[in-house]
């Protein structure tokens, strides 16, 4: 579906610091429109608008979850005269979230901000990010780290790769692209992995489905 849509006012928010929360709650109550809350699953649509309410001193509850899917259909709401609905979210059909078990999610999906694990990797060995993602490279003249940004509460495990059963997983080549630099192995839904390319070569192991794309990092 192409959907031609123009973005205007651009602003940045943040709800766990109340950044411009206040001033959104004001624009939309002294707004004549009414205001759909619309995203990819738990990107903090429900909270958004819990805080908006409780700018205003209200408390909404029952609305935002760890758990992807609380929203299962649109929540038309009084935002004090004005129409504020929250909509479920979307979800890649290819993404990470597909596969995981609500026990998984809870393990996978980031509550604090990242920190970022480093590995240096040589050929044969394969760094395994909570069973779900597997990652090796070919041997490579420098010795190259590999930057890794997952869930804090995701268990690292680097060992041997044959000693590893990777029989139920999708074997994918990342193809870097073309020139040196850093580049971003976004694995969908669930993490990013940060490398130099050396023209060194990088395979993943991901669930069947999984998608991947690289580009340049937005890291520093
Ligand atoms: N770190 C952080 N987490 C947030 C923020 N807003 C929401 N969350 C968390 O993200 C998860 C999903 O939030 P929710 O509002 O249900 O997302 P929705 O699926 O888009 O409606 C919950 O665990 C929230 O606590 C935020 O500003 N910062
Ligand atoms: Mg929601």
């Amino acid at each position: 579906m192409d959907i031609d849509l123009e973005f205007k006012n651009i602003v940045l928010l943040s709800t766990y610091n109340k950044k411009n929360i206040d001033a959104l709650a004001n624009y939309i109550e002294s707004s004549e429109n009414s205001f759909s809350i619309i995203g990819y699953s738990n990107v903090g649509k429900s909270s958004l608008i819990k805080a908006l309410f409780a700018a205003k001193g209200e408390i909404v509850n029952n609305l935002v979850s760890r758990t992807i899917g609380t929203t299962t259909k649109p929540i038309e709401l009084d935002f004090f005269g004005t129409k504020v609905t929250d909509y479920p979210g979307f979800i890649l059909e290819t993404s990470m979230h597909n596969q995981l078990t609500q026990d998984q999610l809870k393990i996978m999906l980031p509550e604090k901000e990242i920190n970022v694990v480093n590995y240096q990797l040589n050929e044969g060995q394969i760094v395994s990010i909570g069973d779900l993602v597997h990652f090796e490279t070919t041997k490579q003249e420098e010795n190259l780290g590999y930057q890794f940004m997952f869930s804090n509460e995701a268990e690292y495990h680097r060992g041997k790769k044959e000693n590893k059963d990777l029989s139920e997983f999708e074997k994918i080549e990342i193809n870097p692209l073309q020139g040196a630099g850093r580049q971003d192995i976004i694995i969908s839904g669930i993490g990013i992995i940060t490398f130099q390319n050396k023209g060194q070569k990088l395979t993943v192991h991901l669930p069947k489905g999984v998608s991947v794309s690289v580009v340049k990092s937005i890291f520093k």
